[in-house]
C-alpha cells in the first residue's frame, strides 16, 4: 500500500488526482475516480454557474466520497464559478491556467482546501504564501495549457520552495511515472491523458480513438504568439494554426477567433481532424480502454513493485 500526507489531507486511499480536463471531466469520470479511492475532479471550464451546479448535483448522486472542482483562470465565468464552489460546499478547489490569489482569502473563509496548478517556483511560494494546503507542479510534457519547464526539472524545485504537500503533474501514465514522482519528492500525482480513455470518460469515442492511436511524437505545442501555449495532438487543426501563428500578416485576434471552440468541436462534437485534441507527451503509453478504479490499480500496483526494487543497483 502507497500512503503519504496528501491521503492524510483529503480522506482519500491512493494519491492521485484525475486532470480537470476541460469539456471531458464531468460527474461520470470524477465519481468514478472518487468511488475508485482517488480525487475526482470536475472541470468547471468555459461553462457558467447552471452547467457547474447541475454537475456537482450529479457527482453527489454516484458517489459519498470527497471530489474536487477545477477552476480554469482564463474562463470568462471564473467570478461566478468561484463563488457557486462556496455556495455548493465543495471541500477541494483545483486552478490553472493563472493565479488564483483573488479568490484565495473568500474559499478559505469558506473552508475550500485550494489547490493551485503552479509552472514555476515563484508562483509556488506566493500560493504557498497564500494559504494554499497543496500545489500541483505540472510539467510541460502535459497535455493543454502548458508551462516551459519539464516535471523532471519543476518538482524538486517546487518541492525544496515550499513545506506544503506537492504533486507532480505531467508525463505520468503508468506506475513507473508514479515512482518516479515520489522520487523527485512528490507525494501525489494528477494524470489526465491516461483517464481520457476510462470507461466513465465521457469524451466523443472518435477522441479515445486518436489517443489510443498515438506515437511518441505525435503532440506539438501551439499558441506560444498568444502567450497560452497549449499541447495536443497533431492534426489538421494545429497545422493551420502553426501556419497562422508563423504569418505576420494574420493578427492575433484572427487567431484566437480560428481556435476558439477547438476542444469543445473534438471531445463532443468528435471532429478530431479540425478540432483541439488536446493530450499528454505519454499519450503512446495509453493503450487500452479500462475503467478508472483498474487504471488507479494497476498503476499503483506497478509503482509499488518498482519503489520496492528501487535500491537495485545501490551497492
Ligand atoms: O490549465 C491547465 N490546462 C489546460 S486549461 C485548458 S482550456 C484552454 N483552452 C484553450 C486555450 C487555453 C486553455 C486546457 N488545458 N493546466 C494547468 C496549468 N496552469 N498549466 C499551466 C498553468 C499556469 C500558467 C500560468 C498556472 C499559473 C500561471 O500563472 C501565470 C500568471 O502569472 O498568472
Amino acid at each position: 500500500m502507497i500512503k503519504t500526507p496528501l491521503c492524510d489531507l483529503l480522506g482519500i486511499e491512493y494519491p492521485i488526482f484525475q486532470g480537470g480536463m476541460a469539456w471531458i471531466a464531468d460527474a461520470s469520470l470524477a465519481a468514478a475516480v472518487s468511488n475508485a479511492g482517488g480525487l475526482g475532479i470536475i472541470a468547471a471550464m468555459n461553462a457558467n454557474a447552471q452547467w457547474l451546479r447541475e454537475e456537482i448535483a450529479k457527482t453527489r448522486q454516484l458517489t459519498d466520497r470527497i471530489f474536487g472542482v477545477n477552476i480554469m483562470l482564463m474562463s470568462p465565468f471564473a467570478d461566478e464559478v468561484a463563488d457557486v464552489v462556496i455556495e455548493e460546499g465543495v471541500k477541494v478547489v483545483v486552478t490553472g491556467a493563472g493565479n488564483p490569489g483573488k479568490y484565495m482569502k473568500k474559499w478559505l473563509a469558506a473552508g475550500i482546501k485550494v489547490i493551485p496548478v503552479v509552472p514555476s517556483v515563484a508562483m509556488a511560494k506566493l500560493l504557498a504564501r497564500s494559504g494554499a494546503s497543496a500545489l500541483i507542479a505540472e510539467g510541460g510534457e502535459s497535455g493543454g495549457h502548458v508551462g516551459d519547464l519539464t516535471t523532471m526539472a519543476l518538482v524538486p524545485q517546487v518541492v525544496d520552495a515550499v513545506e506544503i504537500p506537492v504533486l507532480a503533474a505531467g508525463g505520468i501514465a503508468d506506475g513507473r511515472q508514479v515512482a518516479a514522482a515520489f522520487m523527485l519528492g512528490a507525494c501525489g500525482v494528477q494524470v489526465g491523458t491516461r483517464f481520457l480513455v476510462a470507461k466513465e470518460c465521457t469524451v466523443h469515442q472518435n477522441y479515445k480513438d486518436k489517443i489510443l492511436k498515438a506515437h511518441d511524437i505525435d503532440t506539438v505545442v501551439t499558441g506560444k504568439r498568444l502567450g497560452h501555449p497549449v499541447r495536443a495532438l497533431r492534426n489538421n487543426f494545429t497545422k493551420e494554426f502553426a501556419r497562422l501563428e508563423q504569418s505576420a500578416s494574420v493578427t492575433d485576434e484572427e487567431i484566437e477567433r480560428f481556435g476558439a471552440g477547438s476542444l469543445r468541436l473534438a471531445a463532443r462534437e468528435g471532429d478530431v481532424k479540425q478540432g483541439s485534441v488536446m493530450a499528454g507527451q505519454v499519450a503512446s503509453m495509453v493503450t487500452k480502454e479500462q475503467p478508472a478504479a483498474e487504471i488507479i490499480q494497476e498503476m499503483f500496483t506497478q509503482a509499488e513493485e518498482v519503489l520496492k526494487g528501487a535500491t537495485k543497483w545501490v551497492k
